[in-house]
C-alpha cells in the first residue's frame, strides 16, 4: 500500500495535529456565542472586529521545543500545524499579503520556523495544514483564478521555505457563506502543482475531493478508520476534547486510556492517528491536553513496538478482548482487559507474541 514517498508516514502511525491561529485569541467565546476555529463565521463576527482582535494576537507563550518534546514523549512521529485555516490568516511571514501573524499582529517571531527547527532537531517530521476555502480573500469567490495564483504563491513559500513532509489540505467541500467554488479540476491542478515543486511531500485527499485517487491518504475525521486500507492509506484525525481550536469552556478531555485504545484500533487497521491540540491565545498547551498525551507516552514507552511501524495482521479478525497488530514476524496482542490479571507486563521473547500491558492506570 505505501510507496517510497509514503513509507515513513505509514510507519509513523501516530502524529500531533495543532490548530492554532487568530481564532485562538477569542478563547472560544464571542459574547454568548461559543465556537473555536469557526468562531468568525458561526458567531457572525464582523471582519472589522475579527481583524481588530487578530491585531492583538500575541502568542508569547508558544514554545516549539516544549510542544515537540510533548509529541516525542507521546510517541508522535510527525506534527501537522495549521499554517492557514479558513479565516485566511497566515501563521508565517508570507509576502503574499499582510493578513498574517507578523504583518497584521506585529508578532515578530516565525513560529513555523521555530517548530521546524525543534522538530528536525528531535527527529520529528513537520507538515502544514492549509485551507483551500478562504473566508478573508474576496477573490476566493469573486475571482478564483486570482485567488489560486495567491494560494500557489503561499504554498511555494511554505514548501521551498520550510520543506514540509506533509501538506494537509482542507476546505475543499461545497459550502456557502462564503460560497466554495472549488472543483475536482482545481484540486487536480493543485496536486500537480505541489508535486511539481516537491515530489516527496505527502499530500492528503482533501487537496481535491477526498476520492480514493486524490492525494496519498484518506482523512476520516472524529472517527476510527474501520478496516485495513484497500486502496489508499488512512489517517484518522481526532480531538482530545471536542474542539480543534482553543476553547476555554471545552474541558471534556478524553482519558489516555481511551486514546490508547483508539491508537491500537487504528494501528490494527493499518491506519494513522492524528491527535489534535489547540494551544491557547498565548500559545500555551493546557494541562487538559498535555496530561493525557503524557499518559499515552507512558504506555507508548512500554508498548510502542506494537504501534510504530506496526500494522494490520492480515491474518485474523480482531478479538473481543483487545486488538492485534503485526510487525514483520511478530504479533502484538494489545489487551484492554484481562480477567483476573492485576497488571500485564510486556513479555517479549524470540518469536513469542509481545503481550503489552493493558491500558494503563494513570498515576
Ligand atoms: O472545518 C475544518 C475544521 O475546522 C477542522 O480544521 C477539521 C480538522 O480536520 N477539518 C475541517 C472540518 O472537516
Amino acid at each position: 500500500m505505501s510507496s517510497p514517498r509514503t513509507r515513513r508516514f505509514d510507519e509513523a502511525r501516530f502524529g500531533m495535529f495543532i490548530h492554532f491561529g487568530a481564532y485562538s485569541a477569542f478563547k472560544g467565546q464571542y459574547g454568548t456565542c461559543r465556537d473555536a476555529e469557526w468562531i468568525k463565521r458561526q458567531c457572525t463576527i464582523p471582519w472589522s472586529e475579527y481583524e481588530a482582535k487578530a491585531a492583538t494576537f500575541n502568542p508569547v507563550s508558544f514554545d516549539a521545543n516544549a510542544i515537540v518534546q510533548l509529541a516525542k514523549q507521546a510517541g508522535q512521529k510527525y506534527i501537522i500545524i495549521t499554517a492557514k485555516h479558513h479565516d485566511g490568516f497566515a501563521m508565517w511571514p508570507t509576502s503574499v499579503n499582510r493578513w498574517n501573524l507578523r504583518d497584521h499582529s506585529g508578532f515578530s517571531r516565525d513560529i513555523l520556523r521555530e517548530l521546524k527547527t525543534a522538530a528536525t532537531a528531535n527527529g520529528i517530521k513537520l507538515g502544514f495544514y492549509y485551507s483551500i476555502w478562504d473566508w478573508h480573500d474576496p477573490d476566493f469567490v469573486a475571482n478564483l483564478p486570482v485567488y489560486v495564483t495567491r494560494m500557489k504563491a503561499q504554498l511555494q513559500e511554505l514548501v521551498t521555505g520550510y520543506d514540509p513532509a506533509v501538506l494537509w489540505f482542507d476546505g475543499e467541500w461545497s459550502e456557502s457563506n462564503p460560497t466554495n467554488p472549488w472543483s475536482a479540476q482545481n484540486g487536480e491542478d493543485l496536486e500537480r502543482f505541489v508535486r511539481g515543486i516537491s515530489p516527496q511531500v505527502v499530500i492528503n485527499n482533501r487537496v481535491v475531493k477526498r476520492r480514493s485517487v486524490d492525494g496519498d491518504f484518506g482523512t476520516p475525521e472524529q472517527a476510527l478508520a474501520g478496516s485495513p486500507p484497500s486502496i489508499q492509506l488512512q489517517e484518522s484525525c481526532m480531538t482530545i476534547n471536542n474542539t480543534w481550536g482553543y476553547a476555554a469552556w471545552d474541558t471534556a478531555f478524553k482519558s489516555a486510556t481511551t486514546m490508547v485504545r483508539d491508537l491500537a484500533t487504528l494501528t490494527s487497521n493499518g491506519a494513522n492517528f492524528l491527535l489534535n491540540i489547540g494551544p491557547t491565545d498565548t500559545g500555551a498547551v493546557t494541562a487538559g491536553q498535555a496530561d493525557p498525551l503524557r499518559g499515552i507516552g507512558t504506555w507508548m514507552t512500554a508498548n510502542g513496538a506494537a504501534i510504530t511501524g506496526a500494522s494490520h495482521t492480515g491474518l485474523v479478525g480482531q478479538p473481543a478482548w483487545g486488538r492485534v497488530t503485526r510487525k514483520g514476524n511478530k504479533l502484538y496482542l494489545i489487551v484492554n482487559a484481562w480477567a483476573g490479571a492485576r497488571h500485564n507486563d510486556l513479555h517479549r521473547g524470540r518469536g513469542t507474541p509481545a503481550i503489552p500491558s493493558s491500558t494503563p492506570r494513570l498515576r
